[in-house]
C-alpha cells in the first residue's frame, strides 16, 4: 500500500504544477518509488502573541495518537489509513447566511497570512497536547463572505468518502462528522483554520488539508477534513450531541468543575507525560474566551 506523507503531498502547493508533474514523474518513473523530497515542505508563518510557552509534543506524538473516527476508531488507525483521503483537488464551501457565498479551493486558503499558534489541545477523553499548528484566523475567511445580520451560528462538516474512509462503513457517529459554534466563537482571534503543523503541511490524521482549532474546547470540536462551512440563524444538530446529548453538549468548552457522566473532567494526562496535572477553566484561555459566557449557566450549557 502506498502510504502518502507530507513530503508527498505538498510540492503542489507551492510548487507551480508543471514543475511539479515532472518531479512526480521522476520520482515515480527512476524507480518507482517515492523519495521523500526533502525541504520543500515549509508553510511560510510568523509567530503569533496567542502561543502558549509550553514546550510542543513531538511530532512523533502529534502525528501518532490521534482521534479521527473516519479511518478507524483505534488511536493509531488515523495515521495508517487518512493517506487513502485524496487532498487535491479540495474545495471548502462557504455559504449559508452570507452575502458573498463562495468556495474556497485549497489553493486560495493556502494565501491567508500564516500564523505559526502553538495551543494546548484538551481532548475530552482526559487526555491533552501541545501543538504548534500552521494557520489562520476563521474570522478572516468569514468576512470576505459577508455574513448577514441573521448569521448566528456556523456549521462545519468533514467530507464523506466511503471509498477513501474505511472507518465510515460502520455507523459510530452518524456521517458526515458534523459541528458547530456561535458566530461569535467562530469569530474570536483563538479560533483558527490549520492547515499545517510543525511548519510542514498537516498530515492526514491530524485533519488534512485544513481543519478547524478551537483551543478552549474540548478536541470533537475541532473538525477535521472541512469541506463544508454554513452560516445559519439556528444552532446546527453536531455529531457528538446527536450521538450521546447527555454526554455531549453544543457547548463543549472545557470545564474541570462539569464532569463527564462516566468520568471525572478535574485533570488530564499530557501525551508524553507520566503525572496527571490539572484541567484549567477554558482549557487555560479563561482570560481571552470567558467574556463569551458571561451570565450563561456552563453547568446547563456544558
Ligand atoms: N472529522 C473528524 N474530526 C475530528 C475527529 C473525528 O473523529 N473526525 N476527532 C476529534 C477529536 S475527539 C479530537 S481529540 C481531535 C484530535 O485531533 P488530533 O488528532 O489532530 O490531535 O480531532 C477532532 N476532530
Ligand atoms: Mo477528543
Amino acid at each position: 500500500m502506498l502510504i502518502r506523507r507530507a513530503t508527498d503531498i505538498l510540492p503542489s502547493e507551492i510548487t507551480p504544477h508543471s514543475v511539479y508533474l515532472n518531479r512526480r514523474q521522476f520520482m515515480l518513473g527512476s524507480a518507482g518509488l517515492l523519495l521523500p523530497v526533502a525541504s520543500i515542505a515549509a508553510l511560510p508563518a510568523s509567530k503569533s502573541g496567542y502561543s502558549t510557552a509550553e514546550k510542543p509534543n513531538s511530532r512523533q506524538d502529534i502525528t501518532s495518537y490521534n482521534n479521527y473516527y473516519e479511518f478507524g476508531t483505534g488511536k493509531d488507525e488515523p495515521a495508517i489509513h487518512a493517506g487513502r483521503l485524496k487532498t487535491r483537488p479540495w474545495t471548502v464551501a462557504v455559504g449559508g447566511e452570507a452575502g458573498k457565498p463562495h468556495s474556497f479551493s485549497i489553493e486560495e486558503l493556502l494565501k491567508f497570512p500564516l500564523e505559526e499558534r502553538i495551543y494546548r489541545l484538551r481532548c475530552v477523553e482526559g487526555w491533552s497536547m501541545v501543538i504548534p499548528w500552521v494557520g489562520f484566523p476563521l474570522a478572516s475567511l468569514l468576512k470576505q463572505v459577508d455574513p448577514t445580520s441573521r448569521a448566528k451560528y456556523v456549521a462545519f462538516e468533514t467530507a464523506l468518502r466511503p471509498g477513501e474512509m474505511p472507518g465510515v462503513a460502520r455507523r459510530v457517529l452518524d456521517w458526515p462528522y458534523r459541528e458547530g459554534l456561535r458566530i461569535d466563537e467562530a469569530m474570536h482571534p483563538l479560533t483558527i483554520l490549520a492547515v499545517g503543523l510543525y511548519g510542514e503541511a498537516l498530515p492526514g490524521q491530524n485533519g488534512a488539508p485544513v481543519r478547524l482549532v478551537v483551543p478552549w474546547k474540548y478536541g470533537f470540536k475541532s473538525i477535521k477534513s472541512i469541506s463544508r462551512i454554513t452560516l445559519l440563524e439556528k444552532q446546527p444538530p453536531t455529531s457528538w450531541n446527536m450521538a450521546a446529548p447527555s454526554e455531549y453538549g453544543f457547548y463543549s468548552n472545557v470545564n474541570p468543575a462539569v464532569d463527564h457522566p462516566r468520568w471525572s473532567q478535574a485533570s488530564e494526562r499530557r501525551i508524553g507525560e507520566f503525572l496527571k496535572r490539572k484541567t484549567l477553566p477554558f482549557n487555560g484561555y479563561a482570560d481571552q474566551v470567558a467574556g463569551l459566557y458571561r451570565g450563561m449557566d456552563l453547568v446547563k450549557n456544558f
